[in-house]
């Protein structure tokens, strides 16, 4: 069973495995750590991560990134709006609403959904973790936004089952650093001990998040997180191509706006100047030959100009952090140490502004790139029966709160009850009790809509069904279980009607069952419950006092089915269909490297015979074989260049066999050249 930690970055992604020497990062197959967030799609296959970041100027409208914010987004959304004409690739309105991206692939014109297009990371990522332990990956735990809301989060969900991961649990970013701090730290306060408050800082390459967590021996608990969005290392760059748009303009009349391809080029100028500006405040330059129209363009900015430029943007950081604080209702000395991580923390104003906030110096005693990926794999390691790992608990916190709403006999005709304040536990369960006489409608939405960084505030539509009125024609009690489960998505889980049994007493307590089977996996959930009797929320109880408290009355459970409706999301029938072209697609993939590893084989063999008819077998080879030979030689790769160039495999592999014969006969000189040598004459080759 894989241990396996997955950071699916906007931009960049980790991977962190667990083996018996215990976390580690891992590299790709161009020994890089970080796999790029790419995906290109071709007339023949698909290159994903770093291999697809090189295609993007060759291949720009087909080479797909930066749509990790486009999961559960509908392609109306204001954000998915504006980006769109910031993308060198289009995006597509789907027929249910949802936003697709559009490319050629196999010489088609394609639809994907991002589940799909996420999904083809995922396989990448997976494929890179498989043959670094050398066996099959499935489990693995897979980071998010804390803000992500659950139509987010189900469709990353999505994208894991297409790619063929079971995901254990999505954890928000800011936890899974806040897990990679605490669980090697030795000197916790003891459980009865004022906890040690941390904060956790991540700016990526799309956003900004904050959490504080408080940390005793053996556990942890986020108290409070904030964010921006939409705030984070593009903004910079951002701001950069702007500049330099307007200054090349100026300087060398080019229209730079109206060239994706020299948008895209500038783009990444900008970020390289962007990174080397962390180091250096003096002039820096920036050089790129032929950008248009065969211009070479140059030009320079200093740090300070770039902090003065990129201003508004900076102002923006503050925010978070005086948010989070507030909701911790912590003052800043309680905070014993400001942990930052994520790429865009390097940029020295952001870490001089953090570190002013909180009056103290920002720590980077985390991996800033990595820290993501490895509390991911300690979560994952945790949640895993093959792997002994210290215990160690996360509490979580749910980000916006969340309102069950349903008809009800009362004067405005509806029920209304937050289920889930903001920084409520989770993953958490809660069972509601309705006294009710039919089958009934609950709607769940985010309560408060301006905390939201997403227009939709619906979650889902849950009807309970097959409820009866007790046999004596009054209303039922029916007891609904609501949660919030390890992924941070809410769901109304299970609902059950209680009838009383004859001639027992009036009140009814149950007990409840506080562990939900989640995928095969005992996830421990706490609960409470609370009673919306005739549509009027109750008081909250403590269960276990509840329960201690007054004698059992039997009573008779029936199980009551609920069909859930869910926002934005995939038919299951799709993402069956899906998970099979993934499969497919993997599978032309793999042809396709066959293919081209048959053509290389066929190349490389031209160039090796030619190197060594000119060296090793020189004086083996009688002038007129060799002259015979270099003419083939020349032949074959003509026709590599020419109808060779896009062959079958099997073409390339009876090519190869065709020339082996020489080759080998070669080989068993070389093996014998002594032998040759005291025979004092040259082989004839006969062909
Ligand atoms: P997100 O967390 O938003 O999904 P991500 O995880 O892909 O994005 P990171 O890998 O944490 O993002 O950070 C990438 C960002 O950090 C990019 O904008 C990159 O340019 C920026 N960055 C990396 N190194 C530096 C540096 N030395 N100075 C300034 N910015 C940097
Ligand atoms: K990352
Ligand atoms: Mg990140």
């Amino acid at each position: 069973m894989s241990v396996v930690g997955i950071d699916v970055g906007f931009q960049n992604c980790y991977i962190a495995v667990a083996r018996s020497g215990g976390i580690e990062t891992i590299a790709n197959e161009y020994s890089d750590r970080c796999t790029p967030a790419w995906v290109s799609l071709a007339s023949k296959n698909r290159t994903i991560g770093n291999a697809a970041k090189g295609q993007i100027i060759t291949n720009f409208k087909n080479t797909v990134h930066g749509f990790k914010k486009f999961h559960g987004r509908a392609f109306d959304d204001p954000y998915v709006q504006g980006e769109k004409p910031k993308l060198p690739y289009s995006l597509h309105k789907l027929a249910s609403g949802n936003t697709g991206i559009k490319v050629r692939y196999l010489d088609e014109d394609k639809v994907f959904t991002i589940e799909q297009v996420t999904a083809m990371l995922l396989t990448k990522l997976k494929e890179t973790s498989e043959s670094s332990l050398k066996k099959p990956v499935v489990d693995c735990v897979i980071s998010v936004p804390s803000f992500f809301t659950d139509a987010e989060r189900r469709s990353v969900m999505d994208s894991t089952q297409i790619a063929g991961l079971n995901c254990l649990r999505l954890i928000n970013d800011t936890t899974a650093v806040a897990l990679a701090y605490g669980i090697y730290k030795q000197d916790l306060p003891t459980p009865d001990e004022k906890p040690r408050n941390v904060v956790f800082v991540d700016l990526g390459h799309s956003s900004f998040q904050v959490s504080i967590s408080a940390f005793n021996k053996g556990k942890l608990k986020v108290l409070a997180t904030a964010f921006d969005p939409y705030l984070g290392g593009r903004n910079f760059d951002e701001v950069l191509v702007e500049h330099f748009c307007e200054e090349f303009k100026a300087r060398y009349k080019l229209n730079v706006k109206e060239n994706p391809r020299a948008i895209l080029r500038l783009s990444q100028e900008c970020e390289k100047l962007k990174k080397l500006m962390s180091a250096n405040c003096s002039d820096l330059p920036i050089n790129i030959e032929c950008f248009m129209n065969d211009i070479d363009v140059t030009g320079k900015m200093n740090r300070v100009q770039f902090e003065e430029l990129c201003a508004p943007f900076l102002m923006r950081v503050e925010a978070p952090l005086k948010a989070v604080i507030e909701q911790s209702k912590l003052s800043r000395d309680e905070i014993y140490a400001v942990e930052v991580v994520g790429g865009a923390t390097r940029i020295p104003s952001i870490k001089e502004r953090i570190s002013k906030f909180f009056g103290k110096d920002v720590s980077t005693t985390l991996n800033a790139d990595e820290a993501v990926a490895r509390g991911c794999a300690l979560q994952c390691a945790i949640l895993s029966p093959a792997f002994k790992v210290r215990e160690f608990s996360i509490t979580d916190v749910v980000p916006f709160p969340i309102t069950l709403r349903w008809k009800s006999p009362t004067e405005d005709g509806v029920g209304e009850c937050e289920v889930y304040s903001k920084n409520h536990a989770a993953p958490f369960s809660k069972v509601i009790t309705f006294h009710k006489d039919e089958p009934f409608d609950l709607e769940a939405f985010y309560s408060l809509p301006q905390e939201l960084p997403y227009p939709d505030i619906r979650i889902g539509h849950f009807s309970v069904q097959n409820v009866v009125p007790q046999p004596d024609g009054n209303s039922s009690k029916v007891k609904v279980k609501v949660l919030i489960n390890v992924h941070g998505i809410f769901s109304v889980s299970s609902a059950s009607l209680i009838e009383k049994q004859k001639g027992e007493g009036e009140d009814v307590q149950m007990d409840m069952e506080a562990t939900v089977q989640n995928e095969g996996r005992n996830y421990n959930y706490t609960s409470t419950f609370m009673s919306c009797e005739n549509g009027v929320p109750g008081e909250k109880q403590d269960p276990a006092s509840g329960a201690l408290g007054k004698p059992k009355v039997k009573v008779k459970s029936t199980d009551l089915p609920i069909l859930a409706n869910t926002i934005r999301q995939l038919d299951r029938g799709v993402l069956n269909d899906f998970v099979e072209y993934e499969g497919q697609m993997i599978v032309q993939d793999k042809l396709e490297k066959e293919r081209n590893d048959a053509k290389n084989a066929v190349e490389e063999y031209v160039y090796d015979l030619r190197d060594k008819l000119c060296g090793i077998y020189e004086k083996y080879t009688t002038e007129e074989d060799s002259n015979r030979l270099t003419l083939m030689l020349e032949d074959t790769e003509n026709w590599l260049y020419e109808e060779g160039e896009d062959q079958d495999k099997q073409v390339y592999v009876d090519k190869l066999e065709d020339l082996k014969p020489v080759h080998d006969r070669h080989r068993e000189q070389e093996d014998r050249p002594r032998a040759f040598e005291e025979m004092g004459k040259k082989i004839q080759l006969y062909m």
